[in-house]
């Protein structure tokens, strides 16, 4: 009874948009100046951490500089961006494929010893199923993985482990396996699986491959993390769903007042894998969690919750239930403890479930609508409410004898955000040894707190400092659509190239100087190999005639930091991108007449307008002699 009452009085609140905290939409003026101050970066200094924030269905990964929340650079990662060109070469349109959007969700830095080694960020697309790999030493997509077999919305990812060993995923959606069988969604229970993933990373390389799957019952798992400490070797999701819903979700699977919620051993898992105790499924060595004891257990934890966060001791895993108005916090000596002794309260489809009493240390009432918890390594958890619109800060454990009596003694503060925060992230707050002193919250709706921009309004993300007893409000900043999550990096944890070294570029097509540029031909195969360098290219001008297949590979020689040239096609749809010392390569096949001209697309001089060239496709039979012969130049250096 207590509990309907309390998921009457959330969907009362939630129908009405009732905000407890939300009601202070103003920043005293006494404070604003202070503020201010916190959050100024003067011309010419620079942020002291990148906030690496995902783009959501812009398929893109953002990044701003912290305290400044000013927006520095978009990595295009899951869809064509023309401003770094791509998507329109070669080599980014085949890490592309057929798909031109993703759906960014939970970035994650690479670690070693749970600690950012600024290496790579690694990202999660909910919709194609893919993970994709950002070097941070060009910041650019290196890598897109998927789609990934066996797995169906792949939301619950990408969570790292504490040496980067595993991006570890887990499904939203659930559907016949393997993916192409089909089953009516009546018989869901018996029919569809959820999965777990291990994708493996290479140490060296950051290369991404799949290692290994668990099999899942048909749950919709939200968000996890990783353990460290005493929870190395594990990893959480959180789940809703376990009715096992297949329509009208938003009633049918928030019936229980507790999901399941998953603990896996992924060590167990990769062991396991090497034992053959795997069966494989389109290519993928598959666990069957039933067969594989010790593999995945289960937890029930209330209500549809959301995030499911490991502190940097690993020794609490804290999950927000969005349905009921407390976090609860897992032990994870308990849990360790339930397993040895197996003190299960059943099991579910041969996976034992942990008893929740001798597991859970606590729930903390928070407030309505608790989705994700962050910390700040000193002993805190701040939580993000959806529905009170605000971020709660509050004391893990141990806790007094007193807290533990009254939990509302554990709340420290609470301040109002604007509005509806999603997630939120805490400086370091996924490893070990969090920096500490900044959050961002990630608001869903900024409900005109900005210039009027029409009906689509960006979101909002708000920063919080977070170094004193008390949370400070201080700045605020519009997003594009749309941050579930993000990363912070401290600036002196990573070195970034700023420049393409010459010895480094690998690339069979680059020049570097006249005597190596031009046009060849062989048969209707025709070349172009351009110089680009301020302010013109060698050769600017390429014959060729209808019916030939161009490749037209450009290499920017220049050697200096920001010094890039572009190269847009007209009627092509090419634009690519170079920075210094980087070719790309375009193929097209030619079947229009006509002069098109080529010119730079990143202003690069005072001569930049003049940069410039044309491709002239002859009709057949016409044009310069060797156009039909085949071999030698066609157009070429002056
Ligand atoms: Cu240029």
């Amino acid at each position: 009874m207590k509990a309907t009452i309390t998921l009457n009085a959330i969907a009362l609140a939630v129908a009405l948009g009732l905000s407890s905290c939300g009601k202070q939409t103003g920043t005293a003026q006494a404070d604003r100046a202070a503020n201010a101050l916190a959050s100024y970066v003067a011309p010419g200094e620079k942020d002291e951490y990148y906030l690496f924030y995902s783009g959501g269905h812009s398929g893109q990964v953002y990044v701003a500089g912290i305290p400044s929340l000013r927006h520095i650079s978009t990595i295009p990662v899951f869809a064509p961006y023309p401003g770094t060109g791509y998507g329109f070469d070669e080599e980014s349109k085949k890490m592309l494929g057929d798909f031109t959007w993703g759906d960014v969700h939970h970035p994650a830095l690479s670690q070693t010893n749970s600690k950012y080694d600024g290496r790579w960020l690694f990202v999660n697309d909910n919709a194609n199923n893919r993970i994709a790999r950002i070097d941070l030493r060009d910041f650019k997509t290196h890598q897109i993985l998927g789609p990934i077999p066996n797995s169906i919305g792949n939301h619950g990812s990408s969570f790292i482990t504490e040496n980067s060993e595993y991006i570890l995923c887990a499904t939203r959606f659930s559907v016949p396996l393997p993916k192409g069988r089909v089953a009516d969604p009546n018989d869901y229970e018996k029919e569809f699986n959820g999965m777990v993933s291990g994708i493996k990373v290479d140490p060296q390389t950051g290369e991404m491959k799949v290692g290994w799957q668990i099999l899942t019952p048909p749950f919709d798992w939200d968000l996890g993390s990783t353990g460290k400490g005493p929870s190395s070797g594990w990893a959480f999701w959180t789940s809703y769903n376990t009715e096992m819903a297949h329509d009208t979700l938003e009633v049918n699977s928030t019936q229980k007042d507790r999901d399941l919620c998953a603990i896996v051993n992924w060590r167990a898992a990769e062991k396991a894998v090497a034992e053959g105790k795997a069966s494989m499924m389109d290519g993928v060595p598959i666990i069957d969690p039933a067969k594989v004891p010790g593999v995945l257990y289960f937890v029930p934890i209330g209500k549809s919750p959301h995030g499911m966060d490991v502190d940097p001791s690993g020794k609490w895993v804290v999950a927000g239930g969005k349905l009921q108005p407390a976090t609860t916090v897992l032990n994870f000596e308990k849990v360790q403890a339930a397993i040895n002794n197996k003190t299960f309260e059943g099991e579910f489809r041969g996976v034992p479930i942990l008893k929740y009493e001798a597991v859970v240390e606590g729930e903390v009432p928070v407030g309505l609508g608790p989705l994700h918890t962050q910390y700040d390594g000193k002993g805190n958890a701040y939580t993000s409410m959806f529905i009170d619109s605000c971020i709660v800060k509050w004391k893990l454990p141990p806790w007094t004898d007193a807290e533990k009596k009254d939990l509302t003694k554990a709340v420290l503060d609470r301040v109002p955000a604007h509005f509806s925060t999603g997630h939120l992230v805490v400086a370091g707050s996924d490893t070990a040894h969090p920096y500490g002193k900044w959050c961002v919250a990630m608001n869903k709706l900024s409900a005109g707190r900005h210039i009027n921009v029409g009906p689509s309004q960006p979101e909002s993300s708000q920063l919080i400092d977070v170094s004193g007893d008390k949370m400070k409000m201080i700045a605020e900043a519009y997003t594009e659509p749309e941050p579930h999550f993000a990363q912070i990096l401290k600036v002196t944890d990573v070195q970034p190239n700023e420049i393409y070294p010459k010895g480094e570029n690998k690339d069979p097509n680059a020049v570097w100087e006249k005597a190596q540029s031009g046009v060849t031909r062989n048969g209707n195969q025709v070349t172009a190999r351009l110089m680009a360098i301020r302010s013109r290219y060698n050769p600017d001008r390429i014959d060729a005639q209808v019916g030939d297949e161009l490749t037209v590979a450009v290499t920017n020689v220049e050697q200096t930091r920001d010094m890039i040239h572009g190269f847009g096609l007209i009627e092509h749809n090419i634009n690519m991108v170079m920075d210094p010392g980087e070719t790309k390569t375009f193929h097209i096949k030619l079947n229009k007449p006509g002069v098109f001209p080529f010119y730079c697309t990143n202003f690069c001089s005072a001569l930049h307008q003049e940069m410039q060239g044309y491709l002239v496709v002859w009709k057949p039979g016409e044009g310069p002699s060797n156009l039909s012969t085949g071999g030698g130049a066609t157009g070429g250096g002056k």
